[in-house]
Parts: structure tokens; C-alpha cells; sequence
């Protein structure tokens, strides 16, 4: 088992180096996956920090995979919309109040005029990964929270001409006493596989599909066209909205062809 950010080790120190003796079994791992690798993310954390802001186009279905990718993993996600302090703020929080009937969190804040104050409070007691497209400003807010942090952030990248993601490892910032927890800061991302849940998993971690295909007529019912389909009933009546059922179904094809580009890759 290889570590990952958040873990718990067992070490024996040589000297200035260490050797890792243990991992302690994880509360919870978030990762990606696509057809051939996983890409562990954090471990440990409790919840997800799903970071947008305006000004760079948002991929709505990358925050739903985040949010799929949260539950599948136990954690609660709380979507933070950056940058308040823009003028095309207000165009993009209109549009997100469709997420809070999924259960997710939203907290505004501006990085840049140290205004955290509406997720500061989500925040004790927790052990928390930023993720998010490069950009956002998910390290900007690591030392809005956390000054002694020193985050590399975008202007930083500039003068030293780092390439286009300025985060290049997850690194993880306990929160300053009183305050208990920590809060990963991770590199910006854009494609985000969720190919190794399986269907029932998937089936879960859709809080909005689950209990429609649970009334289906078929018990093993794929809610494309069978007869009895609660889930289709659901999505004609607006209870499900249609981009969610499609994302569903796509991810479902990703995790066919992983499963049978790892067959033909074993003959
Ligand atoms: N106007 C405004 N700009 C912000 C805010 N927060 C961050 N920025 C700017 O956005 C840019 C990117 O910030 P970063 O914190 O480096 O973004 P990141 O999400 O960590 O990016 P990666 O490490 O590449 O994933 C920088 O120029 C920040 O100054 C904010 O609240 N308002
Ligand atoms: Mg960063
Ligand atoms: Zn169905």
C-alpha cells in the first residue's frame, strides 16, 4: 500500500531520513480512476471542498462527478463559490441553487479580501481536501485561512514561471489552535474517472436517482428504456434533472470500457 496525503505512519527515524514502518487503516480514500490507474487523491478526510468561482467557464459535469466521487466516499461536500468580490459572481451563484436539493453545502467567499467567514464554520473539527480546476483559488484560500501557510499561489507560479498548475502536490495544513483538523490543498484538475465504482455504487452515491430506482419495475432495470422505469418517470416529470440521469449513463459506459480494456489488456 502506498501513502497518501492524510495518512496516518508508523515511522522509524535514521538520522535526518525515516523509513515508513505502517499505514493505519484509512476512514475513508479519495481518488480518480480511469482505465489503467488510480489516482489516489487524500486519505482520511471527512469532507470534500469542491472549489469554483467566476470568470473561468464552469464544468458542471466535473462538479458532479465531485459530488458523486464525495458520497461514494462518505464525505460531505461543500461547494465554495470564490471570488464574491467579482462582478459575474452573482450570474454564477443563481445558477447553483439546483445543488442544494442534492445535499451539497454552499459557501461564498472572496480569498483575495480574506473573507472566509462563511466556511470557516464548516471547518473545525474536520479534515478537509480543496479540489478544483486549476485557477480557482484554492491555495489563496489555504492562506486566507491559515496565513503561516504559504501556499504557492498563481502570482507566485508567474515570477518563477512554474507552467500552467501552480499546486503540484497535495499538501496538507493542520488549522491554527484552537481550531482542530486539517485542510489538504491539492492540484488543479480536469478530468476527474470514477471508473471503480461499480453500478450499485453508483446507484448510492446518486442521492437524486436512488430511491426512483428502487421502485423500478425491474430489479435489474438500467433506466434506459424498460418498461416500468421510475427513474425515466422521474426525469418526464422534473424530479430528476435529465443531465444527471446522462451523467449517470456515462458513467456507467466509462466503467464498462475500463472493465473491458483490463480484460483485453490481461490476454
Ligand atoms: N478576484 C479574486 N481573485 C482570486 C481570489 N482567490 C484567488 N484569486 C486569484 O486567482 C488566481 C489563482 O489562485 P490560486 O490560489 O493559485 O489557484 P489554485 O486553485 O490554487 O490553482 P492550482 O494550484 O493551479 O490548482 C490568483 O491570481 C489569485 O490571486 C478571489 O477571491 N478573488
Ligand atoms: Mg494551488
Ligand atoms: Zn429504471
Amino acid at each position: 500500500m502506498l501513502p497518501v496525503c492524510g495518512d496516518h505512519i508508523h515511522f522509524i527515524r535514521d538520522g535526518v531520513e525515516g523509513v515508513i514502518e505502517s499505514i493505519a487503516p484509512r476512514t475513508s480514500l479519495f481518488y480518480r480512476s480511469d482505465v489503467w490507474k488510480q489516482k489516489l487523491i487524500a486519505a482520511n478526510v471527512t469532507q470534500v471542498l469542491g472549489v469554483i468561482a467566476p470568470g473561468i467557464a464552469l464544468d458542471e459535469m466535473l462538479l458532479n462527478r465531485w459530488i458523486v466521487a464525495a458520497k461514494a466516499a462518505g464525505c460531505r461536500f461543500i461547494l465554495v463559490v470564490n471570488k464574491s468580490d467579482l462582478p459575474e459572481f452573482k450570474e454564477l451563484r443563481l445558477r447553483l441553487e439546483a445543488y442544494v436539493h442534492l445535499g451539497v453545502h454552499i459557501a461564498e467567499t472572496s480569498a483575495v479580501k480574506n473573507d472566509t467567514q462563511n466556511l470557516v464554520p464548516f471547518l473545525d473539527r474536520e479534515r478537509s481536501l480543496l479540489i478544483g480546476q486549476s485557477g480557482m483559488g484554492k491555495s489563496t484560500l489555504v492562506n486566507a485561512l491559515i496565513p503561516e501557510a504559504c501556499a504557492a499561489t498563481k502570482e507566485v507560479s508567474d515570477a518563477l514561471d512554474s507552467g500552467r498548475h501552480t499546486t503540484s502536490a497535495a499538501t496538507l495544513y493542520p488549522l491554527p489552535t484552537p481550531k482542530q483538523g486539517w485542510i489538504i490543498d491539492s492540484p488543479g484538475m480536469r478530468v476527474f474517472g470514477l471508473a471503480h465504482l461499480s453500478f450499485d455504487e453508483l446507484t448510492r452515491a446518486f442521492v437524486d436517482i436512488a430511491p426512483y430506482a428502487a421502485q423500478c419495475q425491474f430489479h435489474d432495470c438500467r433506466h434506459l428504456q424498460e418498461p416500468g422505469c421510475a427513474v425515466q418517470e422521474a426525469v418526464k416529470t422534473g424530479r430528476i434533472h435529465p443531465k444527471r440521469l446522462q451523467l449517470f449513463h456515462e458513467l456507467i459506459r466509462e466503467r464498462k470500457e475500463a472493465e473491458s480494456e483490463q480484460r483485453m489488456g490481461k490476454r
